[in-house]
């Protein structure tokens, strides 16, 4: 199905042409492009079918834009197009999506100030070039600035642990809205796809697919562009609308008839290169699969598309796990039947790495505790800031022996296991941040680099590879040390890290805060080919982010990891096994 990318096509050219200046056909394009995207039916097929007369029935479609198509279908390109774009400055499609900006506008700015691309108007409102200029001033200058800013966060990528609650709580808004005594609309199935659904660390927009008959649609998407969050609809159509929310985030909302919602979901979970492998199974088996359903080839008849699972069932494959599904092998191991069962929530029994008041921890110890055994753990550790840490005021041996004091007592009152732990600083020399007769006792040592991130490559990997070596240290917190949008991963050289632990059956912390996401999904991967072990850990610094759990589980996932490559997957008889100093 290729009627989104003809679309595009023409939403290209209505832009460029109302940069020039055109009266009517950007509205005819526009138009066009609308009734394309919202078409049930193959504009491709309908051509190979019926040819340019199959084409100007769809409403909205007259002989010239028929033509169009029918020449990009034939060639690839439409040539009066590809002409309009060489004489239109590259910025324009970019500049015409500011609020506020129209081509009259952007001819202006282009034909007195040169602006020609965003980052050129930028300077210009920067330098307060545009104050000066006829049909501009100073108010429509700052009005610019912001329309800048509300573009810029709505195509910056966003952290996964930002959009997944905001998903969540969209779903359950557009729910009740639906659902409530007005509409009545039944919304029994609705999930988020796209990236979020296969859990990336970052997340471009975020997509939503519900399912209703073709009548209720149109209600659908009434409730959900009145909801109180959304700011600007972008696009509203019978199958897809687009909104910006108040706070920046862009969400596509699909609807979908109960026949075409196992398909839908599988398109629009992606990826798209694990979609377009998958188009080629379906072909090499004799079918063809869209976002309707799976077909027969050459035939209407539908052979699957209610079901994600039956899709997958019928072109011969096991079911892939949305996290899997970047085209990185699951599709031949699905036909092998060799993919991984991966580890799942309910396989976690603690977690080994959490802050408390002590250092930088916002709640006590006692509450730690607490929500972790209402999370139902088995265990925890305990691990503040070791005494060089003294912007997250690090402990001193003296305080670490009271922490332990009080661990003893509370352990009395409480099922679960409470470790003495510490997050310890990985010195400059690769030494760790506490004597051997303190880190000797303690139960988990969670070693971590905190300094000179920009040591060159060599030395960073001299300074790891020491800590590794060190028999206390047993898991190698946030090990690439990004903070993501913030700060690069600091120079390393991995394989020799992962050679090393592997060698010293040290551990690999994957952190769970949103900021972190470390190790990543392809650190990940390359880990396990060393028969390296892993810890799932929230590196919680409040009670609330004990559940970051779930985004850390996520990554395990995507870098493909069983139940047997998470250490906290362990009963606690068996994590003494693993941790040989644990003395409780
Ligand atoms: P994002 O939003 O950049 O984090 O990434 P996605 O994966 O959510 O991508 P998005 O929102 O552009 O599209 C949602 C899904 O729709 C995508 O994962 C797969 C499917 N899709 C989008 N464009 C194409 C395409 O050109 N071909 C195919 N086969 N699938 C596509
Ligand atoms: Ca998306
Ligand atoms: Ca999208």
């Amino acid at each position: 199905m290729r009627n989104r990318e003809i679309a595009e096509l023409f939403y290209e050219a209505a832009d460029i042409l109302e940069y020039q200046q055109v009266e009517w056909k950007p509205r005819a394009y526009r138009k066009a492009a609308q009734m394309i995207e919202n078409h049930g039916e193959d504009i491709e097929k309908i051509y190979s079918r019926e040819g340019k007369a199959g084409l100007t029935e769809i409403p909205g479609i007259g002989e010239s834009i028929a033509d169009h198509i029918a020449e990009y279908l034939e060639t690839g390109k439409v040539e009066k197009f590809e002409k309009l774009k060489e004489k239109a400055p590259s910025g324009t499609p970019e500049l015409m999506e500011i609020r506020g900006l129209g081509s009259k506008k952007i001819k202006k700015l282009s034909d007195t100030l040169d602006v020609k691309t965003l980052s050129d108007l930028k300077d210009a409102i920067r330098a307060h070039r545009l104050r000066r200029l006829e049909g501009f001033g100073e108010k429509s200058e700052e009005n610019l600035a912001k329309a800048i800013e509300q573009y810029e966060k709505s195509h910056a990528r966003i952290a996964l642990g930002k959009a997944l609650p905001l998903a969540d709580e969209i779903i359950s808004a557009l729910k009740s809205r639906c659902e409530s005594r007005t509409s009545k609309v039944d919304l029994s199935k609705i999930i988020y796809t796209g990236s979020l659904r296969r859990l990336k660390e970052t997340i471009g927009d975020i997509d939503i697919l519900a399912e209703a008959e073709k009548e209720e649609a149109l209600k659908v998407m009434d409730c959900f562009v009145s909801l109180p969050d959304v700011e600007q609809v972008i696009l509203k159509g019978s199958t897809k609308s687009s909104v910006i929310l108040r706070e920046g985030t862009v969400i596509d909302l699909r609807v979908v008839p109960p026949e075409s919602y196992g398909a839908a979901l599988q398109y629009f979970t992606g990826s798209k290169e694990h979609n377009i492998e998958l188009r080629n199974v379906a072909i090499k088996n004799g079918y063809k699969l869209s976002e309707y359903g799976l077909y027969l080839k050459g035939s209407d008849k539908q052979i699957a598309g209610s079901s994600e699972e039956e899709i997958y069932e019928r072109l011969g494959l096991a079911y892939i796990p949305p996290e899997l599904r970047e085209n990185r092998g699951e599709i031949k191991a699905a036909a092998r039947n060799t993919l991984p069962k991966l580890v799942e929530a309910g396989d976690l029994r603690g977690d080994l790495h959490m802050h408390t008041e002590y250092s930088e921890g916002k709640d006590t110890l006692k509450t730690m505790i607490e929500k972790a055994e209402a999370l139902g753990y088995e265990y925890i550790a305990v691990t503040d800031h070791s005494r060089s840490q003294k912007v997250a005021n690090g402990m001193e041996v003296e305080e670490l022996k009271v922490q332990w004091k009080e661990i003893d007592k509370l352990s009395k009152n409480f099922k679960i296991k409470i470790l003495k732990g510490s997050e310890v600083d990985i010195l400059k020399d690769g030494s760790l941040d506490y004597p051997d007769e303190i880190l000797k006792k303690l139960d988990v040592v969670v070693g971590a680099v905190h300094s000179g991130f920009a040591f060159p490559e060599k030395r960073m990997t001299e300074r790891i590879v020491t800590a590794l070596e060190n028999e206390y240290l047993d898991i190698l917190a946030h090990p690439s040390g990004r903070l993501l949008g913030k700060r690069e991963a600091y120079a390393v050289n991995f394989e020799k890290v992962f050679e090393v632990a592997a060698e010293n059956g040290k551990i690999m912390e994957i952190n769970s805060q949103p900021s972190r996401l470390d190790l990543n999904d392809e650190l990940i991967l390359r880990a396990k080919t060393f028969g390296l072990k892993f810890c799932i850990s929230t590196d919680s610094h409040a009670v609330s982010d004990l559940t970051y759990m779930r985004y850390g589980l996520g990554q395990a996932r995507r870098g493909w990891l069983e139940k047997e490559d998470v250490v906290n997957t362990y009963p606690y008889s068996r994590l003494k096994q693993v941790f040989k100093k644990m003395n409780i």
